[in-house]
């Protein structure tokens, strides 16, 4: 059966584009969609019926996309992530739709306003942070390059927690986006397929002695319902489609249960089998062996799986091809189980021997790394494995063996090579190295940016990489320029176009271009105009926040840390310079201080007591410093509650300084320094991650870059990281520390930071206070700039100019040629 999209046009529809025809599209949608009359409709049912107008007009482009894949059969790239990150629906389709003008006259002619319709639209958070916004950008490149790509994830009910502030604490409360339902998702009912958990393996052979595998008393098993979201390119024909898929209850379930004779408690078993895609896992840096998450992981797997089987069936009688077809992206380990399911499938559903279905899957699944810390990787214990998936455990057993023999053979006698490479961790608990079993079952590894790629092949996984010389490469991480500038940023859009034209939004490169406007002081003061009214745009909102109503004045420095909340990405730095120069502006009252407003955003796990410490210290200083009359006109601290993506683009436009100070070597790329670049603020850096690329590409001159490179960090650390020391030597750090130490900023409570204070003192891994000196002077430069506002132009408009290599783009061409062998297939 052809798997392009079944839903057609109501063929009363009027076809076309036109303000009129869209105007009469909206209208029909509020009467037969909504059921509602202008006079009783409510802004969401004018919202839903906007967006069932727009939806209709993806729709033709969205069948014959798929249609074309179909016919064409070209190979195809699957990408596999536990999450998607894709923000704000309606102003991403206006964007990439090309007819954003004529819906917007159409919803003025009936007397809407678009910005109104906008507060409705639905966020969908179906991911932690920078991983799941890679995800996003991503598709949105594929579809623009015209790439036969899909997305598979997951439909989770309840997305990334909202985050409260509640007496300066995060409080967690659940994100229902799908309460009022979502106009841009397609149930498909009909995509339904069986998984399996539990029970045990059962051994035979068949008749010509072959040995058999069956997966025997399952219990608990659920059906993967799938639900599309349709992915347009930007101004072109393509729409690729992204499945997230969704538990249901079982048929036999509802049988079973209905036998047994009790009507209620049979109804509430197949609720709680439908918990499995309730809720997304909110730890982003530490990994928790729960049972739940292990059966989301696979429950993920195996639908897309087999649906790529079915779909690939359709035009294939034998497995020959399949890598010649299909790709898959595993992003991080967290789709992992996808190669033993892969072999599980091809094995005990197709009776293909071990060794096809082992090539097959070594030249099908390539593997993408976003960590390093130890923490992070995903391990799951073999009694767990052994529990929910004993099929599964039992291929990688043999995975494991067959590998660890031709080590062996290579390698004779050197077992501590042999015991770093298993994919079986023996101590403290027997288990299941997920990134082993990654490396091992794909043809390609990649870091997301160059150091962390380096790091990969040289301290994390030196003996994968001298086993397998070619396995391991890089390809940094990129963002979509139509979000994060054309969409976020108008006005600075519009100036582009005037200055360099909109080649831009397909060709980042083009940014180039402004290089010769940059002494130019004409230019120059557009560029600073356009930074003001998005920064007065920016202090609009936190004015507006129910939560914050702060007047912060436009003309103060805005200083931007937004991220989640992690002691390795160091908001304890910021915050510490933001003491010292309160401790300054109240010492000496009457010198000239660069006025300063400091943000902070971003989410820390439910279960991270530090990081959710650490918010409360933020908001605490935040307290204090912004009612002493002594310093509120020259510094300020904001706490900005619940970051999102949308947050994201109304704070990144208005920001003067972009943060990036993680400890050299632990954050594999970041991305939010990509963005606040191309938005023209200045990076204040540490050599880490994808910064170090950003500094190649704008020239050491034109970012402010401190602290221990990752060889000193390594260093310093097999000396001996004496944290003492530093606070010894530093008044105003001893000072700042002092403070939070003594309850400064928490009169009532005045041991609460206790723990903060012993996270820096006591033994750090993120050697904060090693950092300190080089940051606060490199700090000290930024202010000297920031006096000189026509130096500060110059190198602002350097930094926009010089992104072009951090457009999704690139990247997602640099996977096609380098990993996945996948062509555009334009109309
Ligand atoms: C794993 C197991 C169980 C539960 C949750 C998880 C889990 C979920 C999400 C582990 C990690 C994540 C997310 C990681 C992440 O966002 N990493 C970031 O990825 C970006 C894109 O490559 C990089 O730019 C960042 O440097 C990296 O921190």
């Amino acid at each position: 059966m052809n798997d392009s999209v079944t839903n057609t046009k109501p063929s009363s529809l009027p076809e076309g584009n036109s303000v009129d025809v869209i105007k009469d599209s909206i209208s029909h949608h509020l009467k037969y969609s909504q059921a509602k009359s202008p006079r009783t409709a409510t802004l969401m049912d004018h919202y839903n019926s906007i967006a069932f107008a727009v939806r209709d007009r993806l729709v033709e482009k969205w069948i014959d996309t798929q249609n074309r894949y179909f016919t064409k059969d070209p190979k195809r790239i699957y990408y596999l992530s536990m999450e998607y990150l894709v923000g704000r629906a309606l102003s991403n389709y206006l964007v990439n739709l090309d007819f954003k003008k004529e819906v917007c006259r159409a919803i003025e002619k009936l007397g809407l306003d678009l910005e109104n319709i906008e507060q409705s639209d639905i966020e969908a958070g179906l991911g932690n942070g920078g991983l799941g916004r890679l995800a996003a950008c991503f598709m949105d490149s594929m579809a623009t390059l015209g790439i036969p790509a899909a997305g598979y994830g997951m439909r989770y009910e309840y997305g990334i927690f909202y985050q409260k502030i509640i007496d300066g604490f995060q409080v967690e409360t659940a994100d229902n986006w799908l309460r009022k339902g979502y106009p841009w998702e397609l149930p498909r009912p009909d995509y339904l397929y069986p998984i399996r958990f539990y029970g045990r393996v059962q051994h035979t052979s068949d008749k010509e002695g072959y040995g058999i595998c069956h997966w025997v008393d399952s219990h608990d098993d659920v059906m993967a319902m799938a639900y599309d979201v349709p992915i347009p390119g930007y101004h072109n024909q393509t729409v690729n489609n992204l499945r997230l898929w969704s538990a249901r209850s079982t048929r036999e379930f509802d049988l079973d249960s209905f036998n047994e004779g009790d009507y209620v408690q049979a109804v509430s078993r197949k609720h709680e089998s439908e918990t499995l895609s309730k809720v997304l896992y909110p730890n982003d840096s530490n990994m928790q062996g729960k049972e739940l998450r292990l059966k989301q992981e696979y429950f993920f797997v195996s639908a897309s799986l087999q649906d790529i089987l079915r779909r690939y069936k359709r035009n294939h009688s034998t497995f020959e091809s399949f890598p010649k077809k299909v790709a898959i992206q595993l992003n991080d380990t967290h789709p992992a189980l996808a190669i033993p399911e892969l072999m599980r499938l091809l094995m005990d559903r197709e009776h293909r021997p071990w060794e096809e279905a082992w090539e097959i899957a070594v030249k099908t699944f390539a593997y993408t790394n976003h960590t390093v810390l130890p923490e992070a990787l995903e391990k799951w214990s073999v009694d767990l494995m052994q529990r929910v998936l004993p099929r599964h455990l039992e291929i990688i057993y043999q995975i494991n063996q067959n590998f660890l023999n031709r080590v062996q053979v290579q390698h004779p006698g050197n077992n501590a090579m042999l015991e770093k490479v298993s994919i079986v961790e023996e101590q403290p608990v027997k288990s299941i190295r997920m990134s082993n079993l990654a490396i091992i079952g794909s043809h390609t590894v990649n870091g997301v940016a160059a150091l962390h790629s380096d790091i990969l092949k040289n301290r994390v996984f030196p003996e994968f990489n001298k086993l397998f010389p070619n396995r391991f490469t890089n390809i940094t991480n990129g963002i979509t320029q139509r979000l994060w500038l054309k969409s976020c940023n108008p006005a600075l859009s519009d100036l582009l176009n005037d200055t360099i034209g909109d080649g831009w939004v397909t060709d980042l490169n083009q940014m180039q271009k402004l290089k010769k406007f940059a002494d130019d002081e004409e230019f120059q003061k557009r560029w600073r105009d356009v930074k003001m009214s998005n920064k007065k745009r920016l202090a609009g909102y936190i004015r507006e926040d129910r939560a914050l109503r702060m007047e912060i004045n436009p003309h103060h420095l805005f200083d931007v840390q937004v991220k989640r909340i992690h002691e390795y990405k160091r908001q304890l730095l910021c915050l510490l310079h933001a003491i010292v120069l309160y401790n300054r502006f109240k010492e000496n009252p009457n010198c000239d201080h660069v006025p300063r407003t400091v943000m902070f955003a971003g989410k820390a796990a439910p279960g991270y007591d530090v990081a959710k410490l650490i918010i409360k210290l933020i908001t605490s200083v935040a307290d204090k410093v912004n009612h002493d009359v002594q310093t509120a006109d020259k510094l300020r601290v904001v706490f900005i509650p619940n970051y999102s993506v949308n947050k994201a683009e109304g704070i990144i436009p208005g920001a003067d300084l972009s943060e990036q100070i993680s400890t050299a070597g632990m954050e594999a790329s970041g991305t939010g320094n990509m963005k606040l670049a191309l938005n023209g603020a200045l990076t204040i850096g540490t050599l880490d991650g994808a910064n170090i690329e950003i500094k190649n590409e704008v020239g050491d001159d034109n970012i402010f870059i401190f602290g221990l490179t990752s060889g000193q960090v390594d260093e310093v650390k097999t000396r001996g990281y004496n944290p003492r020391e530093y606070y010894e030597k530093n008044h105003e750090l001893r000072r700042a520390l002092d403070m939070v130490r003594d309850g400064y900023f928490s009169p009532d409570h005045p041991h609460l930071f206790q723990p903060i204070i012993d996270s820096l003192l006591v033994k750090d891994r993120f050697m904060v206070l090693a950092d300190f000196a080089s940051y606060i002077e490199k700090q000290k430069e930024v202010e000297a700039l920031f006096l000189s506002p026509k130096e500060w132009t110059r190198k602002s408009i350097l930094n926009a100019a010089s992104m072009g290599p951090f457009s999704s783009d690139r990247a997602i061409r640099q996977y096609c040629q380098k990993i996945w062998d996948v062509h555009p297939l334009p109309k």
